[in-house]
């Protein structure tokens, strides 16, 4: 590497030094120095609050967005990633706001429902109150007037629902970002069925179809199947955010061939276990994710709504996915957000996949509701 001095590494380099924008310190600076001022007057050691240094990005960790935009995330700004699913998202921003070293937190690809948007709001007054730089960056349905909240809290919100989160964060911080942060969000795209979206399909046409559907396919179920072992994860999203394809991460081959495996039987077991009524097919899942069964559900029920739901034994909620068909018509994450609130629960999502969190006995009624508003 050494000898082979020549013109165009020198280019680079200097090209590499002109695009990335010099970050302003100075400013900062002068700012801690008025801060120590002013905590010198009250001289007790308990005042000392300590520097906010912390970066961190909390996202979803169910599926290849969520990764994804947590990988992008710490490609940009570095920090730390707290992954976490619709029922452990609240839990973990209590846990952020009481972290005296947070400097800037980033939430991605984690929607708001009726239940849990007034906690969130007032998570995030506190935040701005202790001066946490937030940045909201998301595609799933949501309130207008959370929006309003959020921006006169002067939270940074990011929100279109035609994109999917990641090619949102790569279109905001598409500056810091290198080139393959572009594949990493078209395979997200591809993974939430919006890669025919204006910024998803250009990411997209950069790179081979085939070669980004099997990276995003296996990515996708290296994600699903190890949603119970939170370091292999975040193992995923350093690997990501280090440019790397999924091929080059050691055994996703081999352990999608698994999944497939898996889902191949699952096909069996729904033909089975669903059942219908007149306007969906539905069925508890036992062994597997209740997102991995739901299209098989809503496919092979022949109905253009399928559910799918899983107990969460720790949490005494049942976990439910839900899907529409082309030919659905009803925004299914709006009707989703509404009927799980009023039975106690919460949920939310697109108009054609959506999730629910809903309290055990409330399950049956949930779904005769939902049958009965999606006609
Ligand atoms: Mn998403």
């Amino acid at each position: 590497m050494a000898v082979s001095k020549t013109k165009k590494t020198t280019k680079k380099t200097t090209k590499k030094t002109t695009k990335k924008p010099a970050v302003k310190k100075p400013a900062k600076k002068t700012v801690k120095k008025t801060t120590k001022t002013a905590a010198k007057k009250t001289t007790a050691k308990k005042t000392a609050k300590p520097k906010r240094t912390k970066v961190i990005c909390i996202s979803h960790k169910e599926d290849c967005d969520g990764i994804s935009s947590a990988a992008l995330i710490r490609q940009a700004f570095g920090g730390d990633a707290i992954l976490v699913d619709y029922p452990g998202q609240m839990e973990a921003l209590q846990q952020v706001v009481l972290d005296e070293k947070l400097k800037s937190l980033y939430i991605c690809d984690l929607g708001l429902s009726k239940k849990t948007q007034d906690e969130f709001l007032e998570i995030m007054a506190t935040l701005r109150k202790n001066k946490v730089s937030v940045t909201y960056i998301d595609h799933h349905d949501l309130d207008p007037n959370v929006v309003k909240e959020l921006k006169k809290l002067k939270v940074k919100v990011v929100h279109d629902i035609n994109e999917c989160a990641s090619v949102l964060v790569y279109s905001t911080f598409k500056s810091k970002l290198n080139d393959h942060a572009s594949f990493i969000a078209a395979c997200a795209a591809i993974t939430d069925y919006m890669e025919t979206r204006p910024i998803g399909a250009k990411l997209l046409q950069i790179y081979d179809r085939q070669f980004a559907l099997i990276s995003a396919t296996v990515l996708t179920y290296n994600i699903v199947g190890h949603q119970k072992e939170p370091d292999y994860l975040l193992y995923l999203v350093e690997e990501l955010a280090d440019s790397k394809f999924p091929h080059e991460i050691p055994n996703t081959f081999e352990f999608a061939q698994i999944q497939v495996g898996k889902l191949a039987e699952m096909i069996a077991k729904v033909k089975k276990g669903m059942k219908t009524m007149k306007n969906l097919g539905y069925m508890e899942i036992v062994d597997a994710g209740a997102s991995g069964a739901v299209n098989f559900v809503m496919g092979l029920s022949g109905k253009d709504v399928g559910v799918a739901y899983k107990e969460r034994v720790d949490h005494g909620i049942y976990a439910v996915s839900v899907r529409g068909s082309k030919d659905c018509k009803v925004h299914l994450g709006k009707i989703v957000n509404v009927l799980a609130t009023d039975l106690g629960g919460s949920g939310g999502g697109h108009d054609k996949a959506c999730g629910a969190v809903i309290p055990k006995p409330k399950i049956k009624k949930f779904i005769t509701e939902l049958n009965k508003k999606i006609k």
